[in-house]
């Protein structure tokens, strides 16, 4: 059985739980600083950034959410094809994911860490720290959604671009001249895979530093 070690607010960790939810995959998940202090020391010993997620099968430990999903299109596949057979196509879904999870999620997530390290600084502070930058990545998507077409599938762009999205639109909104960002991003939430994310992430809504808005 595959185990897949992450934590059910993590955006990461989510990136790789939409691939195990799309294909229907038969998995295990086990809790990071949940009081399991097996799944904990497995983590932080997985890979060099003891980060997470973690997907374990058998004797192989995988990390890295985009190689997880690589790793279950290669040896667990499923209905959904994450990344293209063809390779051309592949580079192209390949450079995309690094843009949400470079450009977006990271992004996002250096104000969360801003608030993590000053808990007694404004929120308006780590805002002011990631807007510009942001709102550049929307912009960009929001011209390339024009010519992006693979949107009734899951691959691994709505797998990075789900819970980017989810969370970057919680620290800096997604302003009104990205219509369309604005309903691709209330598309991936409606996909079951991603609703099912969002659904067990409700009870940890409070662990978001910057204050999660009453809405999603
Ligand atoms: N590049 C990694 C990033 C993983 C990551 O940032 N994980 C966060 C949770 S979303 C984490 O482990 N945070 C705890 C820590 O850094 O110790 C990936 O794509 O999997």
């Amino acid at each position: 059985m595959l185990k897949l070690y992450g934590h059910r607010f993590s955006s990461y960790t989510w990136k790789a739980l939409i691939a195990l939810y799309a294909n229907g995959t038969a998995f295990e998940f086990c809790g990071i600083g949940e009081g399991n202090a097996g799944a904990d020391a497995f983590v932080a010993a997985a890979g060099p950034s003891g980060q997470f997620p973690v997907l374990a099968d058998g004797d192989v430990a995988v990390f890295e959410a985009t190689s997880i999903i690589d790793y279950l299109d290669l040896h667990h596949p499923g209905p959904q094809r994450f990344i293209p057979v063809d390779p051309a196509e592949a580079v192209m879904i390949r450079m995309w994911d690094r843009v949400f999870d470079l450009h977006v999620m990271n992004v996002m997530q250096q104000a969360v860490a801003q608030k993590i390290r000053q808990p007694e600084s404004l929120v308006e502070s780590a805002r002011d720290l990631v807007r510009a930058p942001l709102l550049r990545s929307y912009r960009w998507v929001e011209g390339w959604l024009e010519q992006y077409t693979q949107r009734s599938a899951i691959t691994l762009v709505e797998c990075a671009a789900a819970p980017s999205l989810f969370y970057a639109d919680w620290v800096i909104d997604i302003p009104e001249d990205c219509p369309r960002l604005k309903a691709w991003r209330a598309h991936l939430l409606a996909l079951p895979a991603v609703a099912q994310c969002v659904d067990d992430a409700r009870p940890f809504r409070h662990y978001f530093p910057l204050g999660a808005p009453d809405r999603d």
